[in-house]
């Protein structure tokens, strides 16, 4: 407990209010920015995990326990905090003044680990009538975020493309011609009708962003183009340069924070001690689960790899394992595959394929750091155990730290 403790609260948060009706796409967009397809944790404002009744947060359990003090982690991206404002509905006054308190109680906390440091304010486009609601023009007319800057993220903005496709074939336009077209078509309309009327407004935002196709398949091209779009304009956004290096730092951290989390989760400890007490390494399934939870401690690793890594591992386990004692063969896979993915996380450009994973391990054992992370696993850990302790999970995590750097 301890442990994990004090690696939480080395490194600072970066903490955005996320705005917007339901729809909207908020929940989308932070998927997006930490990287997962998987639920975020609820905390309250002292740090206590919230479970929602059946301990799954399904859509209407949410819901029910929605609170803007609440934080919203993943599991995946550790560094950023969210605050979700659920509700703008027309005439959901109620709503805004929730967030303006909200607002206002944040830029009078000392610690800036808690204060606010940006909102993102999803506006959808794929209702016509309701395009911008009354309730969201009064947010830009009447709300004063002072330093927070608000980034206003034009969500479903595909919708718009589709009706300046239709406009382009009545007009005549053959079907690429339009489809090329309409995109253009899209933003130019959309700057004269709606966005000169929110920039219109006493408060506007400070950026603003267009999204497409934020439905697409996880881990698609575009959604690793969006997510690179947001985070430069928050940061372009941000008033001093401390608080462009909290981001940035937090972008940083967010590798060794997952390799931190996924360590004392206690995962490879257990596994190893569960083969110490029966002799059998990781049985039948348990190793595609033991794999399988790496990768989803780590951003950008989707769903849809995870299969081809588990063959790929499986297939290369001798390479791996090395002439170490079973117990002893799972904390050097748990390590192995937590440098891997924290490199490929760390490298991220465009989409993470099985072949990237292959190229990192492959440097991972040619480089000698294969060897070397078998020699430390070989010299600190005994096969007598206990494993599964804290102070077990403390050394295996500080020879994932000491052999991350691998040189890619
Ligand atoms: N067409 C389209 N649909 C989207 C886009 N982003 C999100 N959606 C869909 O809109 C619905 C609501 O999204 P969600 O993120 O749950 O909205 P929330 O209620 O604001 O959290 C989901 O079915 C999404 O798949 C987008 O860019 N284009
Ligand atoms: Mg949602």
């Amino acid at each position: 407990m301890e442990e994990a403790f004090q690696i939480r609260s080395k490194y600072q948060h970066f903490r955005v209010l996320i705005m917007g009706r339901a729809n909207a796409g908020k929940t989308t967009i932070l998927k997006a920015v930490c990287g997962t397809t998987g639920e975020p944790q609820v905390y309250n404002k002292r740090g206590r995990r919230i479970r929602a009744e059946g301990s799954i947060l399904s859509p209407t359990s949410w819901r029910g326990i929605h609170n803007i003090e609440y934080e919203l982690r993943f599991r995946s991206n550790p560094g950023f905090v969210f605050h979700d404002s659920r509700g703008f509905e027309a005439g959901a006054t109620e709503e805004l003044e929730k967030a303006r308190e909200f607002i206002k109680n944040r830029a009078a906390e000392r610690s800036v680990d808690k204060q606010l440091h940006a909102i993102w304010f999803c506006l959808p486009m794929d209702q016509d009538a309701r395009m911008l609601t009354a309730a969201e023009l009064d947010f830009f007319q009447r709300c004063d975020t002072g330093k927070v800057p608000v980034i206003a993220i034009f969500t479903k903005f595909d919708s718009l493309d589709g009706k300046a496709y239709q406009e382009l074939r009545r007009e005549g336009f053959k079907h690429s011609e339009a489809q090329e077209r309409a995109p253009r078509r899209a933003d130019e309309q959309f700057e004269r009708v709606h966005l000169n009327r929110i920039l219109g407004q006493s408060y506007p935002p400070k950026k603003e962003l267009r999204v497409r196709n934020m439905h697409e398949v996880a881990g698609h091209e575009v959604i690793k183009r969006t997510v690179t779009e947001l985070l430069e304009k928050t940061s372009d956004a941000l008033d001093t340069d401390a608080l462009k290096l909290l981001l940035t730092t937090v972008q940083g951290n967010n590798v060794e924070l997952c390799m931190a989390n996924l360590v004392n989760s206690g995962h490879f400890t257990t596994a190893a001690q569960e083969t110490l007490e029966s002799g059998v390494f990781l049985p039948g399934k348990k190793m595609n689960q033991f794999i399988w939870n790496v990768g989803i401690g780590f951003p950008y690793i989707w769903g849809q790899l995870m299969d081809k890594l588990i063959a790929q591992v499986a297939a290369d386990l001798p390479r791996v394992n090395g002439d170490l004692p079973p117990p002893l063969q799972v904390l050097n896979l748990g390590a192995c595959m937590t440098i891997c993915c924290g490199i490929l996380c760390w490298h991220r450009t465009g989409m993470i394929s099985a072949a990237d994973f292959q190229r990192v391990y492959d440097h991972y054992e040619d480089s000698g750091a294969g060897d070397c992370v078998r020699a430390a696993i070989r010299e600190g850990f005994d096969d007598i155990g206990p494993h599964d302790t804290m102070e077990q999970n403390a050394k295996l995590l500080q020879i994932i730290l000491d052999h991350r750097n691998i040189g890619m």
